[in-house]
């Protein structure tokens, strides 16, 4: 089938929202017969689209096939900005690669590059992030903010914020912040987030926000060094998610979280971040590279940097990995 009679198609069924379509409307709107509609229909389901007929109403589409693609993330995205340019492709080696090469060459604030499988996915700190097949979110997004460089960790904190949100509307879960990327649901690593820099002296090019969202994983999916510290989605909601549809719905709310950011600065996103903070009042041991710390966590200040109550005094934590004390 030719790709934009495809794309029409997918979108008079999105945009049915799981009601029929008759087969003469459907042959208008495409401009061809309603035995070509047949054949359209026919090469739909062959890739995995659920679709009904029903004699004299028509057609309805009952599932969508678990596949993410430019076109799928792009029907239905309710963004001005985030998500404007897709860059997807089935497997890479890490998308956040891709992302400083676009970004370098004068990529648009907003671009965001998506892959269903990374071979070579990262983490802070050159770790590994095991980013399989078919099951995950695994996204970067190019950002050009006009801030000065120290205040770009808080673009961590607020992708953390946006993504917590729209979790909690794809699926009805809550969850958890761990400072400074984590997000945990029922204590398990759901979300990473790696934000990195392109800046000289004072002045930020980019800023690529990657994120790394288990959502249909089963825990044999997992390798076992992850199978008691992570879960996915799917395992904390017993739902599977549709991930194009929470691509669209964590570009919004980013979209939305980003632009409360530009116009009102960081404290908006400091209020939110606070109200979904695991961290906050606990003790804790942080680990960072001038040494280890222990403390009660008092809260973040206004450049987004963790403040820790250690004997020795109030610790301010830049980059860390946290281990909570059990309370
Ligand atoms: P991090 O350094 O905080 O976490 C990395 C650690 O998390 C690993 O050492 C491992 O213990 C654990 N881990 C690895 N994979 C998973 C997983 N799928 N689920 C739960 N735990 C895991 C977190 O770094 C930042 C991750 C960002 C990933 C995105 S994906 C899109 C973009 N491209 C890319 O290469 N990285 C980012």
């Amino acid at each position: 089938m030719q790709s934009n009679l495809r794309k029409k198609l997918i979108q008079l069924f999105t945009e049915a929202d799981g009601e029929f379509i008759s087969g003469q409307k459907i042959s208008e709107e495409l401009g061809c017969s309603r035995t070509a509609v047949w054949k359209h229909i026919e090469d739909l389901r062959k890739s995995g689209y659920e679709l009904e007929a029903v004699r004299k109403l028509g057609y309805k589409m009952k599932k969508k096939p678990d596949k993410i693609s430019e076109n799928e993330i792009r029907l239905g995205l309710k963004t001005k900005k985030m998500g404007q340019t897709i860059y997807f492709q089935d497997a890479v080696p890490s998308t956040q690669k891709i992302a400083h090469e676009l970004a370098n060459n004068g990529a648009e604030e907003g671009t965001i590059i998506v892959a269903d499988k990374q071979t070579e996915g990262r983490g802070r700190m050159a770790r590994a992030w095991h980013s399989p097949e078919g099951n995950g979110i695994w996204m970067s997004i190019i950002l050009r903010p006009e801030i000065p460089v120290q205040k770009t960790p808080q673009l961590t904190l607020l992708a953390a914020v946006a993504i917590v949100q729209a979790i909690e509307e794809q699926t009805g879960k809550s969850a958890e912040i761990k400072w400074p990327n984590d997000i945990l649901i029922g204590g398990k690593k759901t979300v990473g987030i790696l934000t990195e820099l392109q800046a000289e002296a004072d002045q930020v090019h980019s800023v690529i926000v990657g994120t790394g969202i288990n959502v249909n994983q089963l825990k044999g999916d997992f390798p076992d060094e992850l199978k008691e510290t992570a879960t996915s989605l799917r395992m904390a909601s017993g739902k599977k998610v549709d991930r194009a549809a929470l691509i669209q719905t964590i570009l919004l709310t980013f979209e939305k979280r980003y632009s409360d950011y530009i116009a009102h600065g960081f404290q908006p996103i400091k209020l939110l971040w606070e109200s979904y903070a695991l961290t906050l009042h606990r003790d804790l041991t942080a680990r960072t590279l001038n040494g280890t710390f222990y403390g009660k966590a008092l809260g973040i200040d206004d450049e987004g940097v963790l403040l820790l109550e250690t004997s020795d005094g109030i610790q301010k934590i830049y980059s860390a990995d946290i281990e909570i004390s059990p309370s």
